[in-house]
């Protein structure tokens, strides 16, 4: 297909005005064809970028080493350049959109010489569907083209939704890094030094603008980007969530099912537990999405949640066949790693795989490497932010509903944050602002010394969407209040939890066994949503009795004592906590619904002293 064949003139036109500033060799449209895909795999493979895998272990993948300085999202350098600094609000970086775009449009003269220009039309959700976004990224990577046909919906079929004038979200993405006359890359990995990388959003008009780095979330335009921080703003506007979330089903051992979502800040497991496999009999869980939710309400009253994206990109470290066996699966075949390490035999290998690395390795640098296990200091094989990107739909777990148009009908939304202390495994809010409350408090405890945070002080991720966010965060608080308030029927609106699996005790030990133990907590979740859990009341929420939740091997009743204690000091700390370091940064917009609920919370924790 060619630039010409596009029937939306609009789109025609912009590609080729973004043409005739950055100056490629060629343009090539990515039409979401299998043979497309396997050609450009072909030229990565023969330009050195990557190397195919061994075709009986791993069929159908290939793996990347990216640059050293590019192997993950770069905050410092994601803006949110709104018209006003109040507009992107105070944890976000703003920077004024006028002069960016000046100074971007500098950056981007010239910036495809030697390179092909791919224009992919993507969908974000099922093609077609009412809740589904399109955006078109214009980009100089074949890694960023090959990993969007896996990560959205790519192609013709996209083109065709968007008839002759369309709506669209306009991407723009180049590795910066353009070729002299007969220079080629010889198989490194392109991309721009930090101090000229940028991760662009400009909310107001919903367009994307990155350039310099070709990984993941700085490049993938359609996850990060446009599924969270523009669709965030455009939630806002149209009236639904834009959620950093999970989507998972659950069905009891009668087969009667329910869907949720849940928010977890990185490193809390999110991945594994859409994935996990109970432990309880007869009970299943079943995968929607394992990062982002989008929630609408339906005609019938009810909010219904879709996943965005087609595929998992997923952290690979720690990724076993114990840990979660259906992400093992999912990237089995047809997979992308990125960051990993090689076997001999051409097979990837990581720390936390599951077994000893086999022989001598390549590392993620392209250096030889034999594990040294009495060598603490030894550097890693694969990079900790090492990489596959696997299709939804060879995921084990995956639910049949998982394309449904319409989304799925959401039951319950849990939060939860790595917390040694204080939070207790599972309790559930006594309303959505209650519930709002909880979501933004959501944080992790800092465990090791990081930057100039202190070992045990509370790093705040409010929904998981703190790097998310495209607008204010007070803001967004207010926006989750009114979405409650908004219900046809507040009984249908899901319940909330908050959850926490990272309990220790003093000494240090950690209080619950986590992964697919987890569905003892999901099960009382359930139970709640249908209203035959066995539960009290207490001043922080709803809670599990002592012996609501089966304990699992190696948990004693005096553990689960603890995981269900309700720390009465512990909370007021929190809630000085909240007052004092937390709230104060969003000003006068912090809801007064979330001030007060502080106070009315303070109130039933000092009476319960
Ligand atoms: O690189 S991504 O933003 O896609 C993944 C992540 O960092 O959460
Ligand atoms: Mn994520």
């Amino acid at each position: 297909m060619n630039v010409n064949d596009i029937a939306h003139s609009g789109l025609k036109q912009w590609i080729l005005d973004f043409a005739e500033l950055a100056t490629p060799e060629n343009i090539v449209i990515a039409d979401g064809s299998s043979a497309q895909y396997d050609e450009l795999v072909a030229q990565q493979i023969a330009g050195g970028y990557c190397v195919p895998l061994n075709p009986e272990k791993k069929p159908g993948c290939i793996a990347y080493n990216s640059d050293p300085s590019d192997v993950a999202r770069v905050e410092n350098r994601t803006y949110i350049a709104a018209k006003t600094k109040e507009a992107a609000g105070p944890t976000n970086n703003w920077i004024d959109p006028d002069q960016l775009k000046t100074d971007m449009t500098g950056l981007y003269r010239g910036c495809m010489k030697g390179r092909t220009l791919y224009a992919i039309p993507f969908s974000m959700g099922p093609v077609g569907s009412p809740i589904a976004k399109i955006g078109v990224e214009l980009t100089d990577s074949a890694y960023v083209v090959i990993n969007m046909m896996i990560m959205t919906r790519v192609g013709s079929k996209v083109l065709d939704v968007l008839g002759t004038d369309g709506a669209f979200v306009p991407c723009y993405h180049s590795v910066g890094k353009p070729l002299a006359e007969g220079e080629s890359d010889n198989g490194v990995w392109p991309c721009a030094p930090i101090e000229k990388k940028y991760i662009s959003h400009f909310p107001e008009t919903r367009e994307i603008w990155s350039y310099g780095s070709g990984y993941g979330g700085n490049a993938l335009l359609g996850k990060k980007c446009l599924a969270l921080r523009i669709a965030s703003v455009l939630a806002r506007d149209e009236g639904w969530l834009a959620e950093h979330m999970l989507i998972l089903k659950v069905t009891n051992p009668e087969g009667k099912s329910i869907f949720v979502t849940g928010a977890f800040p990185s490193a809390c497991g999110k991945t594994n537990l859409a994935m996990l496999i109970p432990t309880i009999p007869g009970w299943k869980v079943e995968t929607v999405g394992d990062d982002i939710a989008w929630m609408k309400y339906g005609a019938d009253g009810q909010l219904y949640a879709i996943n965005p994206e087609a595929g998992f990109f997923g952290v690979a470290p720690g990724t076993s066949t114990e840990s979660n066996l259906n992400a093992m699966v999912s990237a089995s075949k047809n997979s992308i790693f990125t960051n990993c390490a090689i076997t001999e035999d051409k097979d990837i290998w990581w720390e936390g795989i599951g077994y000893d690395a086999p022989g001598t390795l390549i590392d993620w640098h392209g250096n030889e490497w034999v594990q040294d296990k009495g060598n603490k200091e030894q550097k890693t094989a694969a990079h900790p932010n090492a990489r596959f990107t696997a299709p939804a739909s060879q995921c084990p777990s995956i639910a049949s509903e998982w394309e449904d148009p319409k989304g799925v009908p959401i039951s319950a939304i849990l939060f939860g944050g790595r917390r040694a202390s204080t939070v207790p495994l599972v309790h559930q809010s006594s309303n959505w602002n209650h519930g709002v409350f909880l979501g933004s408090i959501v944080g992790s405890e800092i465990t090791a010394a990081a930057l100039d945070l202190k070992v045990g002080s509370i790093r705040r991720d409010p929904f998981a969407m703190l790097p998310f966010c495209g607008y204010n965060m007070g803001d967004y608080f207010q926006h989750w209040i009114n979405v409650g308030k908004a219900a046809k029927d507040q009984t249908k609106l899901p319940k909330i939890f908050y959850v926490n699996w990272f309990r220790k005790t003093a000494e240090g030990k950690w209080l619950w066994p986590g992964f697919g133990e987890n569905s003892r907590v999901l099960k009382w979740v359930f139970e709640s949503c249908q209203g035959t859990a066995k539960s009290v009341e207490t001043p922080i929420g709803t809670m599990p009795t002592l012996d609501a939740i089966d304990r699992p091997a190696g948990v004693s009743e005096d553990d689960m004592k603890q995981l269900l204690y309700v720390d009465v000091k512990g909370w007021l700390k929190e809630v000085d906590d909240i007052r004092t370091n937390h709230y104060p940064k969003f000003g006068d917009h912090l809801p007064k619904e979330l001030a007060e609920f502080l106070d009315q919370m303070e109130a039933k924790l000092k009476a319960a002293l």
